[in-house]
């Protein structure tokens, strides 16, 4: 793990009554386990078994082949604009893996895999992309949030579920709360922080730091030289970990998860990793996007990595690719047939979902949005 000191250079320079105002020295760690070939820094393998292993490996595959299929059905009209995933896949599997059934899993629109492990099916993201509520539907007792599109809103529900699992003492119950980085210029993350570590909730908040919020690079949207230092201000443990690699993603996660569980309140970790792919199907990145940067994250992908890794510990070998490969897609192609056979939808259903209970202002713009449905012309 290397230690990173943030130091603001003072220059000598005095404030009034001779105080330094600038005078603030801090670490920031930055933990890496696997590095870009895969090689493993021993001392801090968390010791997962093969089996856990190999299952964090297989959600990861199926993240990016769901990404990529996705995409491929956006371009022939199949499903509306997404979000690709690709490049993000340790990020989120490496956390979901120490994850318990007890714990809630509350993100915004770029954790598939994690989601797909948390026993979604795949049916609900062709769902959703294609605009029916139905997809926001997850299995009964899953304790999964549906995507938040509004930046950073999620990040208040997490404190206030992971408050209510403190209140209720249902000490085994945490929140894992994803984010981006543009949404640390929100002012939802600043107060879910604040209170976060005010009411010490079992909280734990990954920034992905995929260095874009849509065309914004990283570089305009703080001065501060990493996210994890944001902790800092709100008093809790904040971290930077490398978030192409699932070994420290997964280490850090379940630290912070650990701690939260036995009463030592939030964490915020850092995942520095790359969006690899357009912000949604709506845009063009090569009019913003660096080719030379792209090409320099593509050799830190997370996927060859973790499969060298695996390769290394001889626990997965060129037969298992295969036999992944055709498994997955033809789970995706199952999933794809089930959404493209459903037709019973209820266009008005986001409206059943605002209030717990029926309210007269709801109901009313309910009947007017059916109203307008009503007259739009059809193809037939
Ligand atoms: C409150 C709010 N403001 C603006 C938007 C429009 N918007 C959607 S995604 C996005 C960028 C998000 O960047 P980041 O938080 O880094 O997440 P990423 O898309 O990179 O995963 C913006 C500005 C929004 N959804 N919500
Ligand atoms: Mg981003």
């Amino acid at each position: 793990m290397s230690t990173r000191t943030c130091e603001t250079p003072t220059n000598g320079q005095k404030g009034p009554y001779g105080l330094d105002l600038r005078d603030r020295t801090f670490n920031i760690s930055h933990l890496q386990i696997l590095d870009e070939f895969g090689n493993l820094d021993a001392d801090r393998a968390p010791g997962l078994s093969s089996e856990q292993l190999v299952r964090l490996y297989r959600a990861m595959v199926l993240a990016r082949v769901v990404d990529d299929r996705l995409l491929k059905l956006q371009r022939q009209g199949r499903i509306g604009t997404f979000p690709p995933c690709t490049g993000q896949e340790a990020a989120v599997c490496g956390p979901t893996l120490a994850m318990t059934e007890q714990d809630w899993f509350v993100g915004s629109f770029r954790e598939l895999g994690g989601r797909l492990m948390r026993g979604e099916p795949i049916e609900n993201t062709l769902l959703v992309y294609s605009g029916y509520e139905e997809g926001n539907v997850f299995p009964e007792g899953k304790r999964t949030l549906p995507i938040s599109i509004i930046l950073a809103a999620q990040a208040l529900h997490a404190v206030g579920i992971a408050n209510a699992m403190k209140l209720r003492g249902e000490g085994d119950s945490a929140v894992l709360c994803f984010f981006g980085d543009g949404a640390t210029s929100e002012g939802d993350f600043h107060e879910a922080l604040n209170f976060a570590s005010l009411w010490q909730a079992p909280v734990v908040f990954i920034c992905q730091n995929n260095h874009w919020a849509i065309s914004v690079p990283r570089s305009k949207q703080t001065r501060s030289p990493t996210l994890a230092q944001k902790a800092i201000a709100y008093d809790i443990p904040g971290v930077q970990v490398d978030g192409n690699d699932a070994l420290a993603m997964y280490s850090a996660a379940k630290e912070a998860l650990d701690r939260a569980h036995s009463g030592g309140g939030p964490t915020l970790i850092e995942a520095v990793t790359y969006r690899m792919r357009m912000h949604t199907t709506a845009d063009d990145p090569s009019r913003y996007q660096e080719a030379e940067q792209l090409e320099a994250w593509e050799k830190r992908d997370p996927l060859p990595r973790f499969k060298n890794h695996l390769h290394a510990k001889g626990i997965w070998s060129d037969d298992q690719q295969t036999e992944l490969e055709a498994e997955v897609k033809q789970r995706i192609e199952a999933a794809v047939s089930a959404f493209e056979s459903m037709t019973a939808f209820k266009p008005d259903a986001p409206f059943d979902h605002v209030f717990g209970t029926p309210h007269p202002r709801i109901e009313e713009q309910r009947a007017q949005f059916l109203d307008a449905l009503k007259r739009e012309p059809t193809d037939a």
